[in-house]
């Protein structure tokens, strides 16, 4: 997968080098390209914001910046030239994300949906946001989504796309090493993980539940999901179907 990342901040990707998503880039498994968005600025202070129209508190980012980044980056040719089609809603066409409170929330769901892409573009906006224009000049040329960590404001985009390309990265074939490890953990199956437990089996007076020391798979893996379940409805009771939608939402 190719993934480009556009920023004022370029040094804060730097992590990318290691862990997991770091040995994928090394293996060719990611393809990652950082770009400064000051770097397609053509004035003294390298100027990448302004008052905005209308007035109101802040600054917004300017769209010619922006417009010469994505242009560079989105340049016909640069994504497997044959498969091309005039058809932006295909994996073969870049999507590009712009990291915002405004958008549509980031899930697991998504998370593996946009592991399936060839070329993935993160615009990383400061500042009270970017330019309405820049969005609606570039899905014209690709296919373009706001998206959003949850329900609370961030500076920038740069950790929220830094976490989203970690959720992304690590669902790419090959880049964890036990695809089983994938499947059972919180959210791949609608549920918050069960607890886990290793040696030694007592420690300050705690005790791993016995039935984990059974040896009987099925047992514990009915405990396992009794456990699940309990967890999910204590804290996360909206991820569960609720008992009266079925009769509310009835054709
Ligand atoms: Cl994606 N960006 C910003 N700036 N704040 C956020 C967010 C994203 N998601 C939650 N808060």
């Amino acid at each position: 997968m190719r993934i480009d990342i556009v920023t004022i901040f370029p040094e804060f990707f730097d992590v990318l080098d290691i862990s997991l998503l770091g040995k994928a880039r090394q293996t060719g498994l990611i393809d990652l390209g950082v770009h400064n968005l000051r770097d397609y600025t053509h004035d003294r202070h390298r100027t990448v914001d302004d008052t905005p129209y209308g007035g109101g508190a802040g600054m917004v980012m300017k769209p010619e910046p922006w417009g010469e980044a994505l242009d560079g980056i989105l340049r016909p040719g640069d994504d497997t030239p044959d498969e091309r089609t005039t058809d932006h809603a295909d994996a073969h066409t870049p999507l590009v994300i712009f990291p915002s409170p405004a958008g549509e929330v980031f899930t697991q769901a998504m998370a593996r949906r946009l592991a399936t892409e060839q070329h993935l573009i993160f615009g990383c906006g400061r500042y009270e946001g970017i330019d309405q224009r820049v969005f609606d000049d570039t899905a014209a040329r690709a296919r373009v989504r706001l998206v959003s960590l949850g329900d609370y404001v961030l500076n920038g985009g740069e950790v929220a796309v830094m976490a989203m390309i970690e959720a992304i990265g690590r669902l790419i074939p090959g880049v964890v090493g036990n695809p089983e490890s994938l499947v059972q953990e919180s959210h791949e199956d609608g549920l918050l993980e069960y607890p886990s437990y290793t040696k030694p089996a007592e420690w300050r007076g705690h005790e791993v539940p016995p039935v984990l020391l059974s040896g009987n798979h099925g047992v514990i893996a009915a405990w396992r999901h009794e456990q699940q379940l309990e967890r999910t409805r204590r804290v996360r009771p909206d991820l569960l179907p609720s008992e009266g939608a079925s009769e509310d939402s009835a054709p």
